[in-house]
């Protein structure tokens, strides 16, 4: 019946359907059962309010007073901003007007890395999407949004059931004068390894069309040789390449002399040479300290000369310290996030900086009553996501010891958590910085980040010593994510990794030493999306195949869950996460202007089958559902 139905819509016949198509028009599935998309809400609905969510359980509650949060209000007309600049006169404009600046320029991470350094990714689409439009009006000053990329992807997917295409096209959408941001790795896409060349360019191509303006570019071992497939992707789509240096080490420290500055200034040229329209420098971990950022700063705007763009993290609480003395050296543009979001492993506190530069040469010129007014909307969404704190207290110099990105950290105490390790903890930091070593001082992000963190946990697990696994005559069962980057699957850092250790890893097996790109067959994207198509019983449009590419398992997973579930991302975070209570009335905005009324009655009995009744009205109506009953 749905078969007929869709070979019979108009819109089908004109040979423009898509899975949203599918997704959007209802009437395709008026056969019995019928299974509507508000069916399918009731039902995700239900289940929850039965069985909980299981992300939620045993973790802090949000107050129990919580109140819905409130969308933060336009105070002035759209003016133009960035975004128009770099629509009307390209990329090169924009990194020449960006060095043309005196004031400090700011990107807002709030919508990127401040949720997933501080509450482990989950911030759902809706709570940004209502932001959106506030930061179009009352901020049109930002330099960009960071709102995609990095770990969002994935965990939007997997454990958020909703669309990471769909939320960039909602945010631009409601963002129309800023411009969007996302943290690229490279060859490594929005994953974990490295993907074949002509799937990166596809992810690359299909991001510029579905809303990302800057792509901060970067690799997880600074090499910048695996960076240029992606780097030239960003090009041919006239977007702002940020080619990125991740800062690690001491440039001050003799110890750390292969991080010194002449090898940053190196590699900043070599990312100028191969295109970058700015220059991003990206201290994941927060290390960089304020007087080492005097002399790299100035160093780079001297002998590079390109914009440069800084990121940093707070977790020992120097952020704005060292953003205060790059702004002095002479940086273009730094990364904040909202105040409510900012802090600890996140970035520093954009209020304070705009407070700390107010009357100065290097005055941001943000309204800082928008930015309080932004932020009290964050508090509220930050409730909500009670569960997912990392219950750290303070910040701590205990950084400089392992150098753990901050979006790293807070996920990495959760897994020591989950192997019963989280009173270990300062063993597993000394432990990841022993890894380090090991592994010849190696930049640390995602992903060669979760390879050092995997290594640290299975050594803290099992009781061994770097001593232990150095040694040849010991017997060492290492983690997949170690003998795949010892085989150069991740490329090449600095001068290599020691071969000590790569024997050890490797036996007898020779590593790649070559770009990891080289050797993987082109995918043919046509096939995929077929073969998708015929396996899911649905089209599957370029963002689709986009996704399934990078996340075969994980697109695929959550596209059943999506046929079963529909729409879930339009419900509030509250429901989502917890349910409803009798007596309690919510709404759904299903389509624009398409919203459903949805009032929990009541959960009754569960039956012989195991299944509990649960009572709706909807949009006035009586509605049952039965789910089962799990507890
Ligand atoms: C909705 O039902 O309102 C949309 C939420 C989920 C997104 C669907 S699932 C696959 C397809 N790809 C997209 O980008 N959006 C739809
Ligand atoms: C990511 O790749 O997700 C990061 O945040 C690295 O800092
Ligand atoms: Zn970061």
């Amino acid at each position: 019946a749905f078969v007929e139905n869709l070979l019979k819509h108009p819109t089908f016949l004109n040979y423009q359907y898509h899975t949203k198509f599918i997704d959007e028009t209802p009437e395709l599935f008026d056969f019995k059962p019928r299974r509507d998309r508000a069916t399918k809400i009731l039902t995700y609905i239900a289940d929850i309010t039965v069985n909980g969510h299981p992300e939620t359980e045993g973790r802090p509650l949000p107050r129990s007073d919580i109140k819905q949060p409130k969308a933060p209000p336009q105070r002035a007309e759209i003016v133009p901003g960035t975004r128009n600049l770099l629509d009307e006169k390209g990329p090169q404009a924009v990194a020449d007007w960006m060095a043309a600046q005196t004031h400090l320029l700011i990107t807002d991470t709030t919508m990127r890395d401040g949720h997933q350094s501080l509450l482990a990714t989950r911030m759902r689409s809706i709570d940004m999407i209502r932001a959106a439009p506030a930061y179009a009006a009352n901020l049109p000053g930002l330099f960009s949004v960071e709102c995609w990329g990095g770990a969002t992807f994935d965990v939007a997917y997997r454990f958020l059931q909703e669309c990471p295409w769909q939320r960039l096209r909602d945010i631009r959408r409601n963002m129309p004068n800023i411009m969007t941001q996302m943290l690229l790795r490279a060859s490594n896409g929005v994953g974990y390894t490295n993907y074949p060349d002509n799937v990166v360019e596809s992810f690359v191509a299909q991001a510029a069309k579905s809303g990302v303006d800057v792509f901060r570019v970067f690799d997880s071992l600074n090499w910048v040789e695996n960076m240029r497939v992606a780097m030239d992707a960003v090009i041919a789509a006239e977007k702002v390449c940020e080619g990125t240096i991740c800062y690690t080490g001491d440039i001050l420290n003799p110890d750390r002399a292969k991080y010194d500055l002449k090898y940053y200034v190196s590699m900043g040229k070599d990312l100028k040479a191969a295109g970058a329209h700015v220059l991003g420098l990206k201290d994941m971990a927060g290390l960089l300290k304020p007087a080492s950022a005097s002399i790299l700063i100035r160093a780079l705007k001297d002998e590079v000369g390109l914009p440069i763009h800084f990121h940093t993290h707070d977790t020992a609480g120097i952020a704005c310290a060292t953003i205060l003395a790059a702004s002095e050296a002479g940086v273009d543009a730094v990364d904040c996030a909202m105040d409510a979001l900012s802090g600890n492993t996140s970035q520093a506190t954009l209020g304070t900086i705009v407070e700390a530069l107010k009357h100065t040469d290097r005055d941001t010129g943000i309204d800082i009553g928008a930015v309080r007014e932004i932020s009290d909307y964050w508090e509220s969404v930050r409730g909500h996501y009670a569960a997912f704190e990392s219950g750290m207290q303070a910040p701590a110099s205990e950084v400089y010891l392992h150098e753990m990105p901050g979006g790293q950290f807070t996920n990495l105490k959760a897994q020591a958590r989950s192997l019963g390790l989280e009173e270990r903890w300062h063993e597993v930091a000394q432990m990841y910085a022993d890894v380090n070593r090991m592994f010849g001082d190696i930049v640390k992000v995602t992903p060669s980040s979760k390879v050092v963190g995997d290594m640290a946990l299975m050594m803290v697990s099992q009781g061994l010593t770097r001593a232990d696994v150095e040694d040849p005559a010991k017997d060492v069962a290492f983690p997949d994510s170690v003998i795949d980057m010892m085989r150069g699957n991740l490329g090449q850092p600095p001068g290599g990794f020691p071969p000590g250790i790569v024997k050890k890893v490797l036996k007898d097996e020779k590593p790649v030493l070559e770009r990891p790109g080289r050797h993987l067959k082109p995918v043919d994207l046509e096939a995929e999306r077929q073969k998708l198509a015929a396996q899911l019983g649905v089209e599957i449009d370029d963002e689709d195949l986009n996704g399934y590419l990078m996340y075969p398992k994980v697109f695929t997973d959550y596209m059943t869950r999506h046929a079963e579930y529909g729409p879930v991302r339009t419900i509030p975070t509250r429901t989502f996460f917890y349910g409803m209570e009798p007596g309690e009335e919510i709404e759904a905005e299903i389509d624009p202007g398409v919203t459903l009324v949805i009032r929990m009655q009541a959960v009754g009995e569960t039956n012989e089958e195991g299944e509990a009744k649960v009572f709706f009205e909807l949009n006035g109506q009586p509605r049952t559902v039965r789910v089962p009953n799990r507890r």
